[in-house]
């Protein structure tokens, strides 16, 4: 099934066929001799890209109901699920430092997308390597060309971004073209990775880093009609006009405005033809098979040819590209589920599954077409929010929830902590251990610090930071537009009212700036304005810019 360059096969191992199905990829390993007591757990770590936490069934979500992924609930129903789950900076590359590192943005230093990341910075992986475990790492890396450096033990990623079909993959050995879907490849490469591992009392550390849902959204064939014919709750603040919300108003990320009718919602030019409309990065589509692209073109023919053929009103066809962007987005999120469920398969028919910890998170939240938007970046609470869930038979109840608000800091230091390695000084997260047990430290953070910098970039949001406290939210925005929001979720759940000149919530105003000085001292960022420093009037008209690529990082859709 897959075509594998000869450079790849020596490192890899040939990889299995079929991928559509949950059975396990591999023949299981035989079982393991030491008791779960005498061995460090073994850890999966399953990040996907882009991943909302309303699109998680787990999640109690409607959109869950609609588009149900009952593997990624497997884990949290097996352990944990955690309710308030952040990242500290919603975006890929310095989303993927942090948890690396333990450290915010500003720490490790890859604060935008097109830096380049340090590989031989700390990193958790690596420290666990050092202490006796196998180590390997498939999929997206995107810190810079390749984990070379990083201490990771056998790898194989997706360059840069990843494409969806036949992607690029880069090994030790170079960089070729692997025929198939890049969600069951990364999935083929992590089961072969573990079926061929030669000491089986040797303790491992996978992680499965997958490009879906990211954009452009492109789903497997198998999945391409999956949701065509369901109809999603449309978010009520879809026809946002962000009245008091300059920096949000000034966005380049609207479904209906800025995602591209060919590229992100693979629209057809007219009745019978299956040329896309504008498709700005034309590789994502010109690198498929002849087989795979006439596949995809009768799956989504009659539904473009609908569209073609009604003559839709503007707000009509903005109702429209909504369904037609879940229905991509969940088609995608499938696959995803489907590659949990495998790796879920495999462990059980190992006898893996008892001493293995299994972490599926996301790189961060994504708006699924609330304000109007498709991307992440905002610290508003559908990018603010990342997936978290997390099992380790025997030792996290089955069906535990933690309330406790967790970040992505913590993960290394809950990965060392697991592994009974001491947790080191840089380390500004903590080890979720204590919280899975039902007995968070007594300091445990009610308060959580985030820091978005990528401006100008990708979807012109600007550069802010902020502290989300309970029910309060408080954020600054810096640069042209430089402004402050204040929200109460209790009563505004949906963040369409910024009171922050409100008299009647002042006191709140003054203890949410006050956290957010402690916040900033003590995880050491001076980047950005001081709390205290005022606003500048000039900045108060700025508009956004469309598009900024040329400031999105060299190297981005150089295919
Ligand atoms: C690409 C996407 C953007 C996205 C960034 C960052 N465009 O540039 O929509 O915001 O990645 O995503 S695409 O059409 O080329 O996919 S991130 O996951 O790397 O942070
Ligand atoms: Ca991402």
């Amino acid at each position: 099934m897959h075509r594998i360059a000869a450079a790849f096969a020596l490192t890899i191992g040939t990889l299995t066929a079929g991928c559509a199905s949950t059975a396990p990829g591999s023949t299981p390993q035989a079982q393991r001799v030491a008791s779960a007591e005498e061995r460090r757990p073994n850890i999966i770590f399953i990040m996907s890209d882009d991943h909302a936490q309303t699109a998680i069934s787990a999640y109690g979500t409607e959109i869950g109901r609609l588009a149900p992924t009952p593997n990624i609930d497997r884990i949290a129903r097996n352990g944990a699920l955690f309710e308030n789950s952040y990242v500290t900076n919603s975006l890929c590359g310095p989303s993927r430092a942090t948890m690396l590192t333990g450290q915010f943005s500003h720490m490790h230093g890859f604060t935008q997308n097109g830096q380049r990341f340090d590989n031989s910075m700390w990193n958790w992986v690596r420290e666990l390597g050092n202490s006796g475990y196998q180590t390997a790492l498939f999929g997206k890396w995107h810190l810079n060309y390749s984990p070379e450096g990083a201490g990771i033990g056998e790898w194989a990623v997706l360059d840069d971004q990843g494409k969806y079909y036949n992607p690029d993959i880069i090994t030790p050995n170079g960089k070729s073209v692997v025929e198939g879907y890049a969600t069951d490849i990364v999935t083929d490469m992590s089961l072969d990775w573990l079926s061929e591992r030669t000491d089986s009392e040797q303790p491992f550390a996978l992680l499965i880093h997958h490009k879906a849902p990211h954009r452009n959204f492109m789903p497997a064939i198998r999945h391409l009609q999956t949701y065509l014919q369901t109809d999603f709750p449309v978010p009520t603040n879809y026809f946002d006009h962000y009245d008091g919300r300059p920096a949000a108003a000034a966005q380049e990320m609207n479904i209906y405005r800025d995602a591209y009718e060919g590229h992100d919602l693979k629209m057809t030019e007219e009745v019978g033809s299956s040329e896309l409309r504008f498709d700005r990065w034309p590789n994502d589509f010109a690198r498929m098979t002849e087989e795979q692209r006439a596949a995809w073109d009768a799956a989504l023919q009659a539904d473009n040819d609908a569209l073609n053929a009604a003559n839709l009103d503007e707000r009509e066809l903005a109702l429209w590209k909504y369904q037609r962007y879940m229905e991509q987005y969940l088609g995608t999120v499938a696959a995803v589920d489907d590659s949990v469920g495998r790796v879920l398969d495999w462990l059980k028919a190992s006898g893996e599954m008892d001493n293995t910890i299994v972490v599926y998170t996301s790189d961060q939240g994504f708006y699924l077409g609330e304000h109007g938007w498709f991307d992440k970046r905002f610290m508003y609470e559908q990018s603010l929010r990342t997936p978290l869930v997390m099992q380790y038979p025997g030792h996290i109840p089955a069906g535990t929830r933690v309330e406790a608000p967790v970040q992505n800091v913590d993960y290394a230091p809950t990965f060392l902590d697991y592994a009974g390695l001491p947790i080191r000084q840089s380390i500004q997260g903590r080890s979720l251990r204590p919280v899975v047990d039902g007995e968070p430290p007594a300091d445990w953070r009610e308060d959580i610090y985030y820091h978005y910098y990528e401006y100008p970039g990708f979807h012109s949001v600007r550069a802010h930071y902020g502290v989300k406290s309970g029910r309060y939210k408080l954020m600054r925005f810096y640069g042209d537009i430089d402004a402050w929001e204040f929200y109460d979720l209790a009563t505004d759940p949906d963040e369409m009212h910024n009171r922050f000149d409100d008299p009647a919530v002042q006191g709140k105003v003054r203890e949410l700036k006050q956290a957010l000085k402690g916040l900033r001292a003590k995880y050491q960022d001076n980047d950005g304005p001081a709390v205290t420093a005022p606003l500048s009037l000039a900045s108060a008209q700025a508009k956004g810019r469309r598009d900024a690529d040329a400031a999105a990082g060299a190297g981005h859709h150089a295919h």
